[in-house]
């Protein structure tokens, strides 16, 4: 395998680093930095050097580095990094996150107060301790405290949402600067995971604008943090504590940087293993030829324009960002050109909302013409049924009146020849045996039931299959609500068997709705090949209690293109005659 000059340079300060935080000296521990810097700015492949074995010839590079770097290229690591890493206890790095502290700074405090963790760290800057070190003063301790406080108030994700509130702007911010020949999202984001590390994108642009287009990004409004700054990486930290880093790369390097940007890094390691399977080497400049003592001919580039072409000499079809997971992509698109995903513009209406009734903002009007206003043909209201006393939920005499109002409303609507419609639904708590939240002559006359667990969602998986098993079986269940009841980064689901589920769901003619709450997101994304194996169905899902809610489909779109659905198989891509009949079947 070659190395790529990045990828040393990222060992050798890595190196650096670790030198330091053990308390070696700087001076002679700078050699690796320097070494670092010069092969990350070479012209040259650093592999050709190391296949020739001649890295010394590299100024800068002594005998010493030149035996880690042979080493690491034939294991993967270097006796130096081994050492290092067995003596630094692992919270001492994980310092190294708090802004503003180095590794030098970083040994001396650990040195000095014997201290490991940041806990005790914390603690040494409140109680004074660490004023008694020499160097280190009342303000030192403060600004430790704060860079402290900051991590900690910043998880390290944060939902696909809330990244793309940030990324969005940006991206449209950087495709104005002058030189920016073409931008795309990478990395998670690209891929739309349902929770994002850090914001990652990509510009192709001509060297002499790359020193513009960084500066305009690190000075942009958003960043409060540069992290770093250079030609073709460049990093910074918003206000909410998320970090965007911008990579900057040559026309003719585009293509292979945003494939191997936007990852998943599982995806890549395959990618590269049918690279070189074919004798080729791929990485992030691109895709070459290998001779046959496996060297990579760098003046031999395969002849591509974009990420398509890269796929076809890899003897696949191009596999949209959502699905680089290595979660089954490989041996659908070696045989299928495409797979039919469900787009924004397919979906005719909404389903799963809540109104003044229960515990929604707006009322059932306000929340209907909301849909329309946004281009919808029907509104399913669902608010909480009568054991959700916290939420509101109906009993079955406001049942009656909510649905009178119903009435009144489609009257209005059929009389002035709109075409839209209300369906008369409710979102159901399954009990804890499983039933449901009505005798079965009021549960008849709703035109949909959503069926969701808000209670004991801790309770043991097996019985909560049990219970999911008597609800799905229940003629009237439709749609299975947000099945684990997961909240994202706050709160893991019930580890129920979705599998079963899926399969039972199918069998009883009921869907499971892709939750497009940005906190929810759940049916996940991984159930996407099961569910296509047993052909169920699924509802894209606001779950809104106000007007706004209803713009969450955005997310829910991503989720069920990532898991694989097509429209056909999406119930609120149906008209609303067309869910009416899919509603009345058994
Ligand atoms: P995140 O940020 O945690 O939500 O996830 P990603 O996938 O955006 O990961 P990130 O930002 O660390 O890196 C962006 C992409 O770059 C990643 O999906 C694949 C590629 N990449 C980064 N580091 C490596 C690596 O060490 N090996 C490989 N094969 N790919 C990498
Ligand atoms: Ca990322
Ligand atoms: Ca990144
Ligand atoms: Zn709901």
């Amino acid at each position: 395998m070659s190395i790529t000059n990045n990828e040393l340079a990222e060992l050798l300060k890595e190196i650096h680093t670790l030198k330091l935080l053990d308390g070696q000296n700087p001076f002679r521990a700078r050699a690796f930095d320097r070494a670092a810097q010069k092969i990350e700015s070479m012209e040259e492949k650093i592999a050709t050097y190391i296949s020739e074995e001649r890295l010394t010839d590299i100024s800068g590079i002594g005998e010493g580095i030149a035996g880690e770097i042979y080493a690491y290229s034939e294991t993967g690591t270097t006796p130096e990094l081994d050492e290092l890493r067995e003596r630094i206890p692992p919270e001492l790095t994980e310092w190294l996150n708090i802004s503003g502290l180095g590794p030098k700074t970083i040994y001396k405090i650990h040195h000095e107060l014997g201290i490991t963790t940041i806990q005790e760290l914390k603690q040494s800057c409140q109680d004074g301790s660490l004023v008694d070190i020499e160097g280190f003063g009342k303000k030192s301790a403060e600004k430790i405290l704060r860079s402290i406080e900051w991590m900690e108030q910043f998880s390290e994700r944060c939902l696909l949402s809330e990244a793309l509130d940030i990324a969005r702007p940006l991206y449209q911010f950087i495709e104005d600067l002058e030189g920016v020949e073409k931008l795309e999202l990478a990395g998670s984001l690209r891929r739309s995971r349902e929770t994002i590390g850090d914001i990652d994108i990509l510009v192709e642009a001509d060297q002499q604008h790359a020193e513009s287009i960084m500066d305009a990004f690190v000075n942009h409004d958003f960043a409060v943090e540069i992290l770093g700054h250079g030609a073709t990486k460049s990093s910074m930290r918003t206000e909410d504590g998320r970090q965007v880093d911008l990579r900057l790369v040559q026309p003719d390097q585009f293509a292979a940087a945003l494939m191997y940007f936007t990852g998943s890094k599982e995806h890549n390691v395959v990618m590269r293993q049918r690279a070189r399977d074919r004798g080729y080497s791929l990485n992030e400049y691109g895709l070459f030829k290998m001779d046959e003592e496996g060297n990579v001919q760098e003046d031999q580039p395969l002849s591509y324009e974009n990420e398509s072409d890269i796929y076809q000499h890899l003897d696949l079809n191009w596999v949209p960002p959502e699905h680089r997971e290595d979660y089954g992509e490989f041996t659908y698109y070696e045989e299928h050109k495409s797979m039919e995903l469900v787009e924004p513009s397919d979906i005719q209406g909404v389903l799963h909302a809540h109104s003044t009734w229960s515990d929604g903002k707006f009322s059932i009007k306000q929340m209907a013409e909301a849909c329309r206003e946004r281009g919808y043909h029907y509104l399913g209201i669902t608010d909480h049924s009568q054991t959700a006393a916290y939420a509101g939920g109906l009993n079955p005499d406001e049942v009656k009146r909510q649905w009178e109002e119903i009435d009144q409303l489609n009257a209005t609507y059929r009389e002035q020849d709109i075409d839209f419609k209300i369906f008369k639904g409710i979102e159901s708590d399954i009990l804890s045996d499983g039933s449901l939240d009505y005798p079965d002559e009021l549960l008849e006359g709703f035109d949909f039931v959503i069926a969701s667990v808000h209670s004991g969602l801790g309770m043991d998986p097996s019985k909560m299959l049990d219970r999911y098993q008597k609800t799905i079986e229940h003629p009237a269940t439709r749609i299975i609500g947000h099945p684990t009841g997961r909240l994202l980064l706050q709160r893991e689901g019930n580890k129920v068997d979705i599998n079963r589920i899926i399969e039972w769901a199918v069998e009883h003619h009921t869907a499971i709705e892709i939750n497009a709450n940005p906190r929810r997101l759940d049916l996940d994304w991984r159930y996407g090949n099961k569910a296509r194996d047993e052909g169920l169905m699924s509802a894209i899902c606001p779950d809104a209690h106000t007007t706004d809610g209803i713009d969450d489909i955005q997310y829910g779109t991503l989720i069920a293109r990532k898991a694989k659905f097509g429209p056909e198989r999406i119930l609120n891509t149906q008209s609303a005659d067309e869910l009416e009949d899919w509603f009345r079947e058994d």
